[in-house]
């Protein structure tokens, strides 16, 4: 009877060791968690998910990141001209659109990276406060190279003309930073403002009169030519 006595003691003891130490565990994950230093996106909250409590994109502090740097937020930054991270140390440096974006034509964009990862990428074509519908994910999970990459994608024929907004999400892994909204484990998110220029056909009073001078210039010319002949 002493010695089972003894065994349900100790048995007990044991049990409250193995309580302590996973309520232990539990809380430093928490502790951990909580203290994350995050990256966070600075599009225009609402419409666009850049708030914590919107579910906006955030990235674990580490070396990978889009251009010289990336710095830490307690929340996104949202603002209308999504430049609301560039106040202080601007860490919105890893993306540059070469040219303008017209409907139905390509774009290159030069997209430098700190360590080789993965890129996924957004434009709101159709400028209704979302990166939701077709076509509007210009880069799935594109692999990059330490530094600069050449990159080019195209502006959908039925793109809406004007001011729209780009999101840019870098991370180590494929598919770890491949939905427009939500935490990553490392990484950077840049969010930009992009035109979408017009691309319509100049009407015929602007095009008529330089047509027609070259064509009288034509005309002046060889009638001189003909003259002398
Ligand atoms: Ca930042
Ligand atoms: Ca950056
Ligand atoms: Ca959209
Ligand atoms: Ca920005």
């Amino acid at each position: 009877m002493g010695k089972i006595k003894k065994l349900g003691y100790t048995s007990r003891i044991l049990s409250m060791f193995v309580v302590v130490f996973v309520v232990s565990a539990v809380a430093m994950i928490g502790t951990a968690t909580a203290n994350r230093n995050l990256d966070w996106g600075d599009a225009p909250d609402p419409e666009y998910p850049t708030l914590a409590a919107s579910n906006g994109a955030s990235h674990g502090y580490s070396n990978y990141y889009l251009g010289e740097s990336v710095d830490f937020e307690s929340d996104g930054q949202p603002n209308p001209t999504a430049t609301g991270d560039d106040t202080g140390n601007d860490d919105e440096d890893g993306v540059t659109f070469v040219g303008s974006l017209t409907a139905g034509n390509p774009v290159t964009v030069q997209v430098t990276a700190s360590k080789s990862g993965y890129l996924n990428a957004w434009v709101d074509f159709n400028a209704d406060g979302d990166w939701g519908d077709p076509d509007e994910q210009i880069f799935e999970d594109v692999q990059l190279a330490t530094g600069l990459n050449q990159l080019s994608f195209d502006v959908p024929q039925g793109a809406t003309t004007g001011t729209t907004f780009a999101r840019f999400r870098f991370c180590s892994d494929s598919g770890m930073c491949s939905l427009y909204g939500g935490d990553a484990d490392n990484g950077e998110v840049e969010d930009y403002q992009v035109n979408i220029e017009n691309t319509e056909i100049p009407e015929f009073s602007t095009i008529a009169l330089p047509v027609a001078a070259i064509l009288g210039l034509m005309f002046f010319f060889n009638h001189r030519k003909r003259r002398k002949d």
